[in-house]
């Protein structure tokens, strides 16, 4: 037995592996997150280290006060991930203030979770707020596409929700809420966590112009999938507008109305037009 025979780990570093197949994940690119059940937590405890020292995050959640994540490690490459998983991922605990973390688990060549640490725990706190403690994954990514779209679509909510919409019949199915859009920002610091927070608060998803994407989840495969969902989308976005060739037809409100009808899912209206 060991840490690795453990669902939730086994399904950490598959995430990693898929999405640096589908090619999200450049070099050092993205990052992953996964808040711990209790019950996961205790079952890797017998893993855990003598903890490392409290370091202080420069954000600050109660909500989080004593949970456990699992995160990429800062600077490592998914690619790396299932070779060598102790040293490209950390399990890290929450103090008691919900402002500090301490390494229990991983990292075992030195390092500090993502960059993205803050962006990740503050999205945490507010999704997990937001969804009555059911959302327990961030994922960020750099899907080409959707990078893509962000160089030549308005920077607006509508206009992103609508053109993926749009680009498949599955998504608005998949995202009925729509998607949020951050304009161009310096990555890792406050200012773009608090950005995609206060979008987070009603989107599932947030797109980071000119940089990727930021999705949540319940569960690996919910947040994996809307990644992959969107991505695809975009890709067929992108096709359409590369093909030089005139956009004939699309699906229309009123189809995207009598999707959500069938589906009995609900569209965000202002999204809509008549
Ligand atoms: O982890 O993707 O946004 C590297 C990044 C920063
Ligand atoms: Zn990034």
């Amino acid at each position: 037995m060991s840490i690795f025979d453990i669902p939730v780990m086994q399904g950490y570093i598959r995430m990693c592996r898929d999405g640096w197949e589908q090619n999200w994940h450049e070099r050092n690119g993205g990052n992953l997150t996964y808040r711990l059940t209790e019950a996961e937590a205790k079952q890797l405890s017998p893993y855990f280290r003598t903890p490392g020292s409290w370091v202080n995050m420069g954000v600050k959640a109660e909500n989080l006060a004593g949970e456990y994540f699992i995160a990429t490690g800062s600077g490592k490459y998914f690619r790396n991930v299932d070779l060598a998983p102790q040293d490209n991922l950390c399990i890290v605990e929450i103090n008691e203030a919900g402002d500090s973390y301490r390494i229990v688990w991983g990292l075992e060549k030195g390092g500090r979770p993502t960059s993205e640490f803050p962006s990740h725990f503050m999205n945490h706190s507010v999704r997990k707020a937001a969804t009555g403690g059911e959302n327990r994954v961030i994922y960020h990514a750099h899907p080409a596409n959707v990078i893509a779209m962000t160089y030549v679509l308005p920077l607006t909510d509508k206009a992103f929700s609508r053109a993926l919409w749009q680009s498949a019949t599955e998504c608005p199915v998949v995202f009925p809420g729509g998607v949020g859009v951050v304009k161009w920002m310096v990555p890792g610091g406050a200012d773009i966590a608090l950005a995609t927070c206060k979008l987070m608060e009603k989107y599932d998803a947030a797109v980071w112009a000119h940089h990727g994407l930021f999705v949540s989840g319940p569960d690996f495969d919910t947040a994996f999938g809307l990644m992959h969902t969107i991505e695809k989308a975009a890709q067929i976005y992108m096709l359409v507008q590369s093909s030089g060739k005139p956009v004939l037809q699309t699906i229309f409100d009123d189809d995207l109305r009598a999707i959500a009808r069938d589906f009995g899912v609900t569209l965000r209206e202002e999204f809509l037009e008549k």
